[in-house]
């Protein structure tokens, strides 16, 4: 028997190379992979004894040959094959050991030759050959495989779900590799192709899904940068598949909110947002604004969490908090809470473009839901001055929430979510509903999309609403635009929906 050896990841490669060479296969490698097995004071011989042929092109071209390829693809069974291979003095390799060289790792290097070089040919179309052919060839790709394998030469037990969960592997190995390169190509290119790669790698397996009953795991796309990248889990439990989604919307709500925001968020919808002063004023504004909601929330301060908001904080139970930064101090509050996960997060970095939906046999690809919107007014009144900044941040906030969404806000601070409801009225009648001791005089109101009636008008002047913001668009806007006047109240058209559903 004998086997190829051409790994960059050289690991395990002594253990592998001795349990062969034990068993008496004949082992042949690549250049680097050939010095470290000698190394290792196993016999090997070099590639160019079997090719006839030096690397050349610096490497470029090394087992890129029918004396290899050959020996791998032949099938065992066929009289054909084996007279080919017998005429063209082709010998046979019955194992393969390929990990590829680290496109990633040189990705990160920002250097286009080098980005360029580290794309493996030769390794891939090994690796493809052998997978192919794995009825008759053993495939290794990972080094955390070549224990179980030598345990099963040494009783000579390759079962075919062996062989085919090796193949599996193998062509999970290239099909993602190739993934990361096309992504790399498609970010220079700037255009699209009929094709959507990802290059998903697991990142670990979740405690459970949605519910306990339902299994889960973390993948990374390798490409991708945003918010979720590089996040630091400071302190706490490991994060639930919950935990994730739900701090994914509050991290990008908090994005948007700029400096000094607080955003607490509860099962995909924001609960409690504001803009306050500095960060203690903004967590006690977001507190306030629904003291229930927020008990077992996600809280993200965008800003340093100091030692005086970290007090306040560790009053009630939070699951998660993100910010920035902490101070020492106020980790050192934070900490003394056992479950409470504290996650540091860059916020100034770009968030992702893209929004992927997977459905039951399809996939929905858009892109986020990044376009500015206008600032038409509409109404015989204007907001006053001092209005315009809540005006935003309702809007801001609303494009968070779960349609049919509409948020009202006082001086920089929610008074009322409404989320999720069937009806654009419900959305609205649900604020008063779940908040009937709060005094909505004054304050300013945004929905997600147009009003469809005036209904909605005319139950936001009943509660005392004083300005509204909406995407207009409606084949009655004018109904509600003349409300408006009826009661003295300004409107805005954004002239741009948020439906977030
Ligand atoms: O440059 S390549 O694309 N051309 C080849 O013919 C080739 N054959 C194996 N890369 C090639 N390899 C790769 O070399 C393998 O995938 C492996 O990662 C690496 C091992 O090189 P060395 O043994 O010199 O460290």
């Amino acid at each position: 028997m004998r086997a190829l050896i051409s790994v960059t990841d050289k690991k395990n490669i002594g253990m592998l190379a001795k349990g062969l060479s034990d068993f008496g296969v004949e082992i042949v490698s690549t250049g680097g992979t050939y010095k470290k097995i000698r190394e290792c004071g196993i016999d090997a011989i070099e590639i160019e004894k079997i090719t006839n042929f030096p690397e050349i092109l610096d490497g470029r071209v090394k087992t890129l040959s029918p004396y290899v390829h050959g020996g791998i693809l032949y099938k065992r069974n066929d009289q054909n094959h084996k007279n080919t291979v017998k005429k063209n003095n082709i010998k046979d390799i019955d194992i393969v050991v390929v990990n590829l060289y680290k496109f990633e790792e040189a990705l990160k290097t920002n250097d286009s030759d080098n980005i360029i070089e580290n794309i493996d040919i030769g390794g891939p179309t090994l690796i493809r050959s052998a997978a192919k052919n794995h009825k008759d060839v053993i495939i290794l790709t990972d080094p955390n495989d070549y224990e179980e394998f030598l345990q099963r030469l040494n009783t000579q037990n390759f079962d075919i779900e062996y062989k085919r969960y090796l193949a599996m592997k193998a062509y999970s190995l290239t099909a993602y590799y190739d993934s990361v390169i096309s992504r790399y190509f498609k970010d220079l290119s700037k255009k699209d192709c009929q094709y959507k790669t990802y290059g998903l790698r697991k990142i670990e397996d979740l405690r459970y899904g949605e519910n306990p009953s339902q299994k889960a795991a973390l993948y990374e796309d390798t490409y991708a940068k945003g918010l979720l990248k590089d996040i630091e889990i400071l302190h706490g439990k490991s994060m639930s598949f919950n935990n994730y989604n739900d701090l994914n919307v509050a991290l990008e709500l908090s994005k948007e909110l700029g400096e000094n925001s607080c955003v607490a968020l509860k099962h995909q919808s924001p609960c409690g947002v504001a803009i306050g002063e500095d960060v203690y004023d903004a967590y006690k504004k977001a507190y306030e604004a629904d003291s229930l909601s927020i008990f077992g929330g996600i809280v993200v301060i965008n800003g340093i969490i100091d030692e005086k908001t970290a007090s306040k904080m560790s009053e009630i139970f939070l699951e998660i908090i993100a910010a920035n930064d902490f101070t020492k101090e106020a980790l050192e509050v934070l900490e003394r809470k056992k479950n409470v996960r504290l996650i540091k997060v860059d916020l100034s970095k770009d968030t992702t473009t893209e929004d992927v939906k997977y459905l039951d046999g399809k996939v929905l690809v858009q892109d986020k839901d990044k376009k500015e919107d206008d600032f038409e007014v509409v109404t015989k009144k204007s907001p006053e001055k001092s209005c315009i900044s809540d005006l935003k941040f309702a809007m801001t906030v609303v494009k968070y929430v779960k349609s049919n969404a509409i948020v009202i806000v006082k001086d920089g601070k929610t008074l009322g979510v409404g989320c999720g409801q069937t009806s654009r009225i419900w959305a609205l009648e649900s604020i008063k509903n779940n908040h009937p001791d709060v005094d909505f005089t004054d304050s300013i109101m945004s929905s997600d999309a147009f009003f469809p009636f005036d209904d909605c008008v005319e139950y936001a002047h009943k509660i005392g609403v004083k300005s509204i913001i909406q995407p207009g668009g409606s084949i009655r806007d004018k109904d509600s635009i003349d409300k408006c006047n009826e009661y003295g109240i300004s409107m805005v058209f954004t002239n741009n929906r948020h439906f977030r559903h």
